[in-house]
């Protein structure tokens, strides 16, 4: 094998890698490529995401210009009702954790921006796999861990990112291995 092959798979497992945490870390950049902006459309982009409890969004947007408020309920999202905020934020650069199931509103705190469609409303599930039953009959006794969904989640999710960062210096360790010959 030689050195440029090498090269090329030691770059494939470290996107494969990195691909795994982003996907198990459960992080949602609002909007896409296009960030949290007048223009994007979070409807669908909502609709065309999964958020599960331990799951974060990350609002991006240029500081100053735009900000993120957190709103109470359906109604305040519907009139754009700023005044009713649970939370603000303006770092550009803002993190949401969704710690519990349920439905979360958010607008621009920017003066029209909300009336103007820049606003958005998620709905968090509960655990991980919509597979898994939520009903107890199949396995109640045998997992206790099944009561704390947000615990088991969060440690699923650093186990995951644990073996991404095995997998990425196993291929490393693999790759000086082989330039050895
Ligand atoms: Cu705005």
């Amino acid at each position: 094998m030689g050195p440029k092959n090498t090269f090329t798979i030691l770059v494939l497992f470290i996107l494969a890698g990195l691909i795994a945490m982003e996907v198990e870390a459960g992080q949602h950049v609002v909007g896409g490529s296009q960030g949290w902006e007048q223009s994007t459309d979070f409807d669908s982009w909502a609709s065309a995401q999964t958020f599960k409890v331990g799951d974060q969004l990350v609002f991006k947007y240029s500081s100053g210009l735009h900000s993120v408020v957190e709103l109470a309920n359906e109604n305040s999202y519907k009139q754009c009702d700023i005044g009713t905020a649970l939370d603000s934020k303006s770092s550009g650069n803002d993190v949401v954790k969704l710690t519990k199931p349920g439905t979360r509103y958010f607008a621009c705190g920017t003066m029209g921006h909300c009336d103007q469609g820049m606003k958005m409303k998620i709905t968090t599930v509960a655990g991980k796999a919509p597979s898994t039953p939520a009903s107890p009959s199949s396995s109640s006794s045998t997992s206790p861990s099944s009561t704390t969904t947000s615990t088991s989640t969060s440690s699923a999710t650093k186990c995951h990112s644990l073996a991404a960062i095995f997998v990425v210096v196993a291929s490393l360790l693999a790759t000086l291995f082989c330039s050895m010959f």
